[in-house]
């Protein structure tokens, strides 16, 4: 009996070296099909895997129930093009040259869907890009021009050159996506598409099937809406994007100009009026008539509330108007995804295919009494990130690391089984995805450019580890701020020139130089760039 029991202890230690020796060395699927779903401007904060308060995104929560959740995913540059030319080149700004909005993007550099297609996948890519040029390495492509619009807009096409589809811009990419799923995809070769959502861009217009469900809900304030950023340097005061005093009556909470006259309200900025115009213009009549329809009594109320509204409730106002369009826009989204989602997996596609949902990066939802993005803190600088690959992440898994979008060129290559380019920066993400976060980063860098321009964001560099955030403003100024992540979750204090700290300043700064340094940014590229955007203005 005896021997019998060692017998059989030594087959059962034997059965699991084995089955961890598989699981060690587990082969990754190949050639797995790769769906990237990136909105514009999704904060996380309305994604319901990472915060219920305001909206459920039943959907886009589907990816990390079946996957992964990344609660530290961040950008290297907090703004939309420079964003997208990162995801796309696997570099940072000041490499690959998109620092901001207004330069075009460099398309002698490699991207990684050239080296997917050139590597036997088919490619396609529908919605925006945001790039002031097309996209190469795509076998099909129907793109918004600039922004876009959200009614009715007009698409940048790869066969048909320019068209203009009608209809809400949401639910025709979905169309475009299903369609290539659908009628185009070819059965053998593997694919990567990108399917790019517009909203929740400015200035939010909701599609018709929303408008009721949103215009009448309350949403919690944020803590630090009423903040006055007496803790923070000169850049958070002096930038444009407060709710109270940069947000537009019309284009932004959609009060007509003709009402704001009547009332005496001045516009917040000279294309204020022209925005809401141009929105309005772009609907045809039967869609005007079903806003107005809902969006009449929101106005007829705002006119009898507005002579006793105070600034503290016009700041309160302008925040429901933004939650409810911004949010009402969301919902579309979420639909959408719903429906790729469920084609996947009808068609079977789902049990070989990444999917990817981000945006291009954090938005602030009234956090700081603020909108749009830009800055290094918190809500601009973090970006909602959810990944599935069945058989490779386990469901319902969260990973904390310090992920960018800078790692996802690399990530797909490698998923691919094909050659990272060494010039590529970023980092691959599959041994996260395995559950193996040993030896991974432990800081990022973070660099943004568009200053002076819209929203008045200063240049600033940063280093970014779990404990500190360090942040170098320059250009017209030379301001340093450090904040403590871990006692100050809201960043509300500048801890900079505050003694106790003195130690860390200094670690922290070598640190940045080194980084800085690895990245290959230097001093020479600031003022360089400072240059070329002197002279393109
Ligand atoms: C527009 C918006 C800005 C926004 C930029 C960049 N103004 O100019 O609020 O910051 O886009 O956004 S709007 O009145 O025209 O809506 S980005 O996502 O493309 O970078
Ligand atoms: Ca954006």
């Amino acid at each position: 009996m005896k021997q019998y029991i060692g017998l059989l202890a030594f087959v059962v230690i034997l059965i699991c070296s084995c089955a961890e020796k598989k699981e060690e060395t587990a082969e990754l699927p190949k050639r797995p099909n790769i769906l990237f779903i990136m909105s514009d401007d999704h904060a996380y904060q309305a994604i319901s895997a990472y915060d219920d308060r305001l909206i459920q995104t039943p959907n886009i929560d589907r990816i990390a129930n079946e996957g992964m959740l990344f609660t530290n995913a961040c950008v290297t540059n907090s703004i939309c093009a420079p964003s997208r030319a990162v995801i796309l080149s696997g570099k940072h700004s000041h490499l690959n040259g998109k620092i901001d909005n207004l330069f075009p993007f460099d398309t002698t550099q490699i991207t990684f869907p050239q080296i997917l297609q050139d590597g036997g996948y088919q490619t396609a890519m529908f919605g925006k890009l945001h790039f002031g040029n097309n996209p190469k390495g795509f076998d099909q492509f129907k793109i918004l021009p600039g922004q876009g619009a959200y009614y009715n807009p007009d698409f940048i096409t790869k066969n048909e050159g320019r068209i203009k589809i009608e209809g809400y811009t949401t639910d025709i990419i979905t169309d475009m996506t299903l369609d290539w799923l659908k009628k185009e995809r070819k059965e053998d070769e593997p694919f990567m598409l990108m399917y790019l959502h517009k909203a929740p861009h400015r200035a939010w217009l909701p599609a018709q099937r929303h408008y009721s469900e949103f215009i009448d809900k309350t949403f919690p304030e944020p803590k630090t809406l009423f903040d006055d950023y007496v803790g923070r340097g000169t850049a958070a005061k002096t930038a444009e994007m407060n709710l109270l005093k940069h947000m537009s009556w019309a284009g932004d909470t959609k009060i007509p100009p003709s009402v704001l006259e009547d009332l005496g309200i001045p516009p917040v900025s000279p294309w204020d009026f022209g925005a809401y115009n141009g929105n309005m213009k772009r609907m045809n009549p039967e869609q005007l008539e079903e806003w107005n329809k809902v969006y009449d009594p929101m106005i007829e109320a705002f006119k009898k509330d507005f002579p006793d509204m105070s600034e503290k409730d016009q700041m309160r106002w302008k925040y429901q108007r933004y939650m409810q369009d911004y949010l009402g826009t969301i919902a579309a989204v979420d639909e959408g995804v719903g429906e790729v989602l469920d084609y996947l997996k009808e068609s079977g596609l789902d049990e070989n295919t990444i999917v990817v949902y981000t945006s291009d990066q954090g938005f602030y939802l009234g956090e700081h009494g603020w909108f749009d993005k830009r800055f290094a803190y918190n809500e601009s600088f973090k970006t909602p990130l959810l990944v599935k690959w069945p058989g490779v992440i386990k469901p319902k898994s969260k990973n904390t690391q310090m992920v960018q979008n800078l790692d996802f060129a690399p990530t797909f290559l490698t998923a691919a089984g094909l050659d990272v380019p060494s010039e590529m920066q970023g980092e691959n993400l599959i041994p996260l995805f395995e559950g193996k976060n040993e030896g991974f980063r432990d800081a990022v860098y973070y660099h943004y450019y568009e200053y002076p321009a819209e929203h008045a964001v200063k240049r600033h560099y940063a280093f970014v580890n779990e404990e500190y955030k360090l942040i170098h403003f320059y250009h017209d100024v030379d301001e340093w701020e450090l904040y403590d992540r871990k006692k100050d979750l809201l960043e509300m204090n500048n801890v900079y020139d505050d003694p106790a700290y003195a130690e860390t300043v200094v670690e922290l700064k070598e640190k940045l130089k080194e980084m800085r340094v690895y990245y290959k940014d230097s001093p020479e590229l600031d003022q360089k760039y400072i240059e070329m955007y002197n002279k393109k203005r």
